[in-house]
């Protein structure tokens, strides 16, 4: 089942998890067949963890890439034989399919290895130079190999033995059958006679593990006295060379299982398959979790990998989306940031607005479906628009903001002012967290002008802490200015109560240009700024813009 992954940004806030967990919701209600996953691509927010705690839902599980994976590309629907069965099923499912590996089960139905062209070659090869080799023998397949039947049963289910056939003159025979177990092989062989009366009666008397009949009639059958013979004696209907050859192909496929070869885990990418596939001399490799078979990866499977679908939310750029994204299908995207949209190879869909919240967007795309969200879902979407802006009091915030909040206060039986100053409570505080989470947990890259910036916001109820951790938090700028492999990066920090930022930055050229008053060589004053998105992000850019 193709799945679609419908996710928000690295370094996810607020919006960014409320967002997309909403829309999946509303994607899954309008097309109940499809498979709509909510993946996230980052540790969630202590105030993000607290919303979903406090709602009682299950946070979206985080989604490390959309590479394809092996249980992407894998044929589920193969041909498998069963250890036991005899080789000529299996050499009858390679010619009438074409296939060349097939996956061999226990009983039980679990993974034990796998049958080749190749094992099948070895096996049937003659080899000149080898000794009179020994063959696993399951009497059981018999009837399902060579025309026959059974004229006692034995007692062993398995028997490992050499062959010997049986004609020539008696004496001859006695003195062969003594020269054989004279050799390396003790054990007696299995013993394919024709109607020679004297070698059988005297063979009815010895511990052969298996004797086959051939030229015989159902009234020679007769005649025979088997009561003291311990193994199993078959009556074969077709002639001695046939018998032998059909007997060759008798043998449990477990005889000539490569239980060796590596297996794939469901979760394989195709680099690490790609990897595997070369070394092997033959083309297919199982992919197995708990001993369960699920499929058979083979070369042609890597030709034209299936494209996981991805709807982008709260982002368009791929550089701030989910590892792999290049080699994904994006079908829709859905955001109020400014466009720096990934290139696509079809038509898809996008709704970008510049509203305060991708959490007011897809509230609208409630409305437009005319589906009323449920109250924890309502919640969940009033928490991204309060978050994103700063319980409706930032610039970026509408009137599309403000209608959507009250309606989904109302649904979610909540009041704006008071879940909102709830929400912001368990924001972080400058001296309660470690300031590198702090940074990549609200965190954003831009490429301009052949410049890399990054740009992290904080939202505090005080500034009045930062003097004191001011050096610890420019320490974790240089560290994630180097991480990220940035010309320049900032923290900006901001008192929702009083409504103005500070900009923390590192060393950059062009941050001379800034119009905002220094208070000190690494830090800015802005007044009523609260918007990383349409306050302080037009100016970096407009700056960059200089150093051309
Ligand atoms: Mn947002």
């Amino acid at each position: 089942m193709q799945k679609t992954y419908i996710i928000g940004h690295r370094h996810p806030d607020t919006d960014s998890v409320c967002a997309p967990h909403a829309y999946t919701w509303l994607k899954q209600t309008l097309d109940p067949e499809g498979t709509y996953v909510c993946g996230v691509l980052g540790n969630l927010n202590p105030q993000t963890q607290f919303i979903f705690r406090h709602l009682g839902i299950e946070a979206p599980a985080l989604l490390r890439d959309v590479h394809p994976k092996a249980e992407d590309i894998m044929n589920t629907n193969i041909w498998t034989a069963s250890e036991n069965e005899p080789v000529a099923l299996v050499t009858k499912l390679i010619e009438d399919h074409h296939i060349r590996t097939i996956p061999v089960t226990d009983t039980q139905g679990k993974y034990k290895g796998l049958i080749t062209v190749m094992s099948l070659a070895q096996y049937f090869m003659p080899k000149a130079y080898e000794s009179r080799p020994l063959y696993t023998l399951r009497p059981e397949n018999f009837t399902r190999v060579i025309p026959g039947c059974f004229l006692k049963k034995g007692s062993l289910e398995e028997i490992e033995t050499r062959l010997m056939v049986g004609a020539m003159a008696f004496e001859t025979f006695i003195s062969r059958l003594q020269q054989s177990m004279s050799d390396s092989c003790k054990s007696m062989p299995l013993l394919i006679v024709g109607n020679r009366p004297e070698i059988i009666e005297y063979s009815l008397k010895q511990k052969f593990p298996v004797l086959i009949l051939t030229g015989m009639s159902g009234a020679d059958c007769a005649k025979l006295d088997t009561s003291g013979f311990e193994g199993w004696i078959y009556v074969s209907e077709v002639d001695t060379a046939e018998t032998i050859r059909l007997l060759r192909t008798s043998i449990p496929v477990k005889a000539i299982t490569n239980t060796s070869q590596p297996v794939l885990k469901p979760k394989d990418g195709i680099a690490q398959i790609k990897k595997i596939l070369l070394k092997l001399d033959h083309h297919g490799i199982a992919v197995v979790e708990g001993g369960k078979l699920l499929g058979l990866v083979s070369s042609s499977c890597l030709i034209d990998p299936p494209r996981h679908k991805v709807i982008m939310i709260d982002h368009n750029e791929a550089s701030q989306s989910v590892e792999g994204i290049e080699q994904a299908e994006v079908i829709e995207i859905l955001d109020h940031h400014r466009l720096g949209a990934i290139n696509t190879q079809k038509p898809i869909y996008v709704y970008a607005r510049p509203l305060g919240s991708s959490s007011t967007i897809v509230y609208q795309h409630f409305k437009n479906a005319g589906i009323e969200p449920p109250a924890k879902i309502a919640a969940l979407l009033l928490s991204g628009i309060l978050t994103d802006t700063i319980i409706l009091r930032s610039p970026t915030t509408t009137l599309h903001d403000i209608k959507a909040a009250e309606k989904l206060a109302e649904i979610a039986n909540l009041d704006i002012q008071d879940w909102g100053k709830e929400i912001f409570q368990h924001a972080a505080s400058l001296t309660s967290v470690d300031p590198d989470a702090a940074i990549t947990s609200d965190f954003k890259i831009y490429q301009e002008n052949d410049f890399r910036v990054g740009i992290a916001q904080m939202e505090v109820i005080t500034l009045k802490d930062l003097a004191s951790v001011q050096q610890e938090y420019l320490a974790a700028l240089q560290r994630t200015r180097a991480k990220f492999n940035l010309d320049w990066a900032m923290l900006l920090i901001t008192d929702i109560i009083e409504e103005e930022s500070v900009l923390l930055t590192t060393e950059f050229e062009l941050a001379d240009e800034l119009i905002y008053n220094r208070l000190d060589e690494y830090s800015f004053h802005l007044p009523g700024v609260l918007s990383r998105m349409k306050q302080l992000l037009p100016e970096i850019l407009h700056v960059l813009s200089r150093g051309e």
